[in-house]
């Protein structure tokens, strides 16, 4: 009965771990898929982490379900690291929020339920290019995909002029999704400056803006800098959509921690909007994980471990940093390698858009036995002391042909 259902694709980041898997040379490097990896290359659990499910352990003997909308300590404490303590809708209680299954998750539920209850267009503009997944994604929510213009490959830098005007000949009420920090695959982000331009189109425009938030303290080390686009916003006056995830910043990945949240208009509103999220989630799967929520809880709640828990995230973004100056000091003061190579350096979060093409991505897999995905992009995170140098003078061989 499934002689006619046709072999799909492989997911094009997922992908390259199988064959990084599959590649026995002792060198190789898997800088594909964007998860964190200590100095020794391996998967990090975070020290608060670790104390938390400690905690967790002692304090919570049951597998009870959650509520629908999941374990509300936490998605409270999630709301106010997105927005801030003296954010307006928070104060007043005009904060719709759900935990999701992740990132993803949460941009699912938003999918769904703008698709659903949105009055105005059902289009959603997403940048070019942006994760992966975000199209099928919103695809499958509902919504109408179309693009805007984000990247300026000629110079590797932001396409300011283009994105707006992108955005102003968006019809009215159009869906915008927008990286909150650390854009994924560029690692360009706008300067606040341009922030608050974009913040006055979408105004002007009558657009509403979904922030993705999958990064925050990830790319700056500093969690009220990564939030400021989405307080901006808010503060602008702008309804808001926002996903957020904890796979990056607490480094609980396969634990599907996080929130999605809108902001409304006042308490009795919120009682609505609550009342159809769990209308939304209950037939996609009932309510969420537990596990994770409890220990984001935990660390959110508890001012020793939050504080801790500031150091070790920045201790990753710091860790990424160096890697991008160590990099840009190997290619452009060691090896002298032909090109400019600054944008690595000015690179934000996970990623850095090496600007390799996909020949020469694949000429690093097939002869230097480092993987990325086929647009350039690496997970800075893959590098350390023991294989930046390699991977800089397998760069420099493959520039140089
Ligand atoms: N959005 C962006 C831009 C991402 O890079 C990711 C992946 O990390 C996600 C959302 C969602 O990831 P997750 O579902 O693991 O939280
Ligand atoms: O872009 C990345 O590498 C991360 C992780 O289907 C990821 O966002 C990649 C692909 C995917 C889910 C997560």
């Amino acid at each position: 009965s499934w002689a006619n259902v046709p072999a799909g694709p492989p997911d094009p980041i997922l992908g390259i771990s199988e064959a990084f898997k599959a590649d026995k040379n002792p060198r190789k490097i898997n800088l594909g898929v964007g998860a964190y990896r200590d100095e020794h290359g391996k998967p990090y659990v975070l020290q608060t982490v670790k104390k938390a499910e400690e905690a967790i352990r002692d304090q919570i003997p049951d597998k009870e379900y959650l509520p629908i909308t999941g374990l509300p300590e936490f998605t409270a404490r999630a709301a106010l690291l997105a927005y801030g303590a003296d954010s307006d809708p928070l104060t007043r209680g005009a904060i719709s929020v759900t935990q999701s299954i992740s990132g993803t998750g949460a941009l699912r539920i938003g999918g769904a339920f703008l698709a659903r209850h949105y009055p105005h267009a059902k289009a959603i503009y997403l940048p070019t290019p942006t994760w992966g997944n975000h199209i099928p994604l919103f695809r499958d929510s509902g919504l109408e995909v179309r693009s805007y213009r984000y990247f300026d490959k000629e110079n590797v830098s932001l396409d300011f002029e283009g994105l707006k005007s992108d955005l102003l000949s968006a019809p009215e009420g159009s869906v915008v999704l927008l990286h909150a920090c650390a854009h994924n695959p560029t690692g360009i982000d706008p300067t606040p400056e341009q922030w608050a331009i974009i913040s006055d189109v979408v105004k002007e425009k009558k657009l509403f803006p979904f922030f993705d938030m999958a990064y925050q303290g990830f790319a700056s080390g500093d969690i009220a800098r990564d939030a400021f686009a989405v307080r901006h916003f808010v503060a602008q006056g702008h309804q808001v959509a926002l996903a957020q995830s904890f796979a990056k910043n607490m480094g609980l990945y396969g634990e599907r921690t996080g929130a999605f949240s809108l902001t409304v208009a006042d308490p009795e509103e919120k009682a609505r909007v609550d009342s159809q999220l769990k209308i939304i989630i209950r037939p996609m799967y009932s309510n969420p994980p537990a596990h994770g929520a409890r220990i984001a809880s935990t660390i959110l709640g508890d001012t020793a471990l939050y504080s801790q828990w500031e150091s070790e995230v920045k201790g990753m973004a710091e860790r990424i940093i160096t890697m991008r100056e160590k990099i840009y000091s190997l290619l452009t003061h060691d090896l002298k390698t032909p090109g400019e190579w600054g944008h690595i350096k000015s690179q934000i979060g996970m990623f850095s858009f090496t600007g390799l093409k996909p020949d020469q991505t694949k000429a690093m897999a097939e002869k230097a036995h480092i993987y990325m995905t086929a647009d350039g992009r690496i997970s800075m995170a893959g590098l350390n002391a023991g294989n930046v140098q390699y991977f800089a003078e397998s760069v420099d061989a493959v520039v140089r042909g």
